[in-house]
């Protein structure tokens, strides 16, 4: 039986997936409302292909309760902060959730490491837990890294497909780990030592976001010298081996705009091109907000009543909104003018800002000036409604003439 403890974002379908391929899982989350959530048969999030895989997760017999069990595998999911001033990783929950499964495992249980840490911390922070509560690492307790790659919004396919790594002390555990995650998972999976599982997850999402920053940067230049970033970049892209990402609005969620704080946080001396790409993708929504004021100078436009931003999440068809771009642009905004700007997403049901919309139709019938946040499959359905407006298309999406681009 594996015990899979914070029921989130990872923990969740991991979950969900394991015990629809033949193993005994009970999840397991502090959060007694999320529990309830689960037990009353709902999920707790909007993904694609989850109620179907939750549906047949409990078929098969996966229980979810607010204890931890006894067991001989237990998942780690829960959630790795960063403190925002010391771009440093805040280990609190995992050592918590470390400590509240040594209480009552089995000697010779092993416990998997799934949140993203930041490279080190393991040795720094989960060994010395251990050890102070009398285990003797390797004999009486086995520790794993299995860091998770899932995308939100794909996040199902990318459990069945993607490669994933393994870190363990000791190759034999680190097999015997791979066969749990072999039960589903068909992608390659390999096995290494804990540092470079550790390390290799926050290289992975810090290329990722200083590809981004490229790109950002690049639609800066584009912008300065008038010419059109998509256009120069989808030719760059027809290089064999040039690949440029997308600009956009900035870069939100819980992991490219977090994870690679963690390298600049500790080698702040080596880490430059990682912090400067950091920089550049969280100066964009001041970015947008500028081009916001120099659309409405250009057209004179002078009620801030009458532009609305679409779209709260992070990115497109997920209904996440950490760190998301607009929620910064918002905050940025508000700081400098009294009324805040229109709001709306499809995702996003309750009222979590000023002046937030349910329904599109009444939020393009308030406004003129209509800033494409994200790119969710709604607007690309409804283009034509946007149809005499002024369009601010942070997504390159919108085909009508005459839209403006950041
Ligand atoms: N974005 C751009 N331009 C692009 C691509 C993305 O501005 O060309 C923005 C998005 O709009 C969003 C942000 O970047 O605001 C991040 O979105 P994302 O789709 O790139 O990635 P995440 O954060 O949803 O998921 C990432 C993935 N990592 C990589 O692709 C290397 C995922 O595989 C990881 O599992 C996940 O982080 C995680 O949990 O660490």
């Amino acid at each position: 039986m594996i015990n899979v403890i914070g029921l989130g974002y990872i923990g969740l379908p991991t979950a969900l997936m394991l015990a629809t391929h033949g193993v005994e899982v009970i999840g397991t989350d502090y959060n007694r409302e999320l529990i309830a959530t689960l037990n009353a048969g709902k999920t707790t999030f909007k993904e694609k292909g989850l109620d179907e895989l939750f549906c047949a997760a409990l078929k098969s017999g996966i229980r979810f309760n607010t204890e931890y069990q006894v067991t001989d595998t237990y998942i780690i999911s829960v959630p790795t902060p960063y403190d925002k001033f010391s771009k440093k990783v805040d280990a609190s929950y995992i050592v918590a959730a470390v400590k509240s499964v040594l209480d009552i495992c089995p000697k010779g249980a092993t416990i998997i490491i799934e949140s993203t840490v930041s490279p080190g911390t393991i040795d720094k922070y989960i060994r010395p837990v251990i050890k102070s509560n009398g285990f003797i690492i390797g004999e009486d307790i086995n520790l794993v890294h299995a860091p998770e790659r899932i995308i939100p919004g794909n996040m199902v396919y990318e459990l069945l497909h993607n490669n994933r790594t393994i870190g363990a002390d000791d190759r034999e555990i680190g097999e015997k780990i791979k066969k749990i995650y072999a039960s589903f998972c068909q992608g390659e999976i390999v096995v290494t030592d804990i540092r470079t599982a550790e390390m290799t997850k926050v290289v992975e999402n810090t290329y990722r976001a200083v590809n981004i920053a490229f790109a950002n940067e690049l639609a800066k230049i584009c912008r300065q010298a008038s010419m059109n970033v998509y256009e120069i970049i989808k030719i760059c892209n027809m290089h064999p081996r040039v690949n440029i990402l997308q600009p956009g609005p900035g870069v939100g969620g819980h992991c490219i705009s977090v994870d690679p704080w963690f390298l600049v946080g500790d080698y702040p001396s080596l880490a430059k091109v990682i912090d400067e790409s950091m920089k550049t993708n969280d100066a964009m929504p001041d970015f947008v907000l500028n081009r916001i004021y120099d659309i409405m100078k250009k057209n004179k436009m002078t009620d801030i009543k009458r532009i609305g931003l679409y779209g709260l999440t992070y990115k497109e068809n997920v209904d996440d909104m950490r760190e998301s771009p607009t929620l910064q642009l918002l905050e940025t905004q508000e700081r400098h003018l009294a009324e805040p700007l229109k709001v709306y997403d499809p995702f996003i049901e309750h009222d979590v800002v000023k002046n937030q919309y349910h329904e599109l139709d009444k939020f393009l019938a308030d406004v003129d000036l209509v800033v494409i946040m994200v790119k969710h499959n709604e607007i690309r359905q409804n283009m034509d409604k946007l149809k005499g407006k002024l369009v601010l298309d942070c997504q390159n999406i919108c085909e009508l003439p005459g839209v403006y681009h950041i």
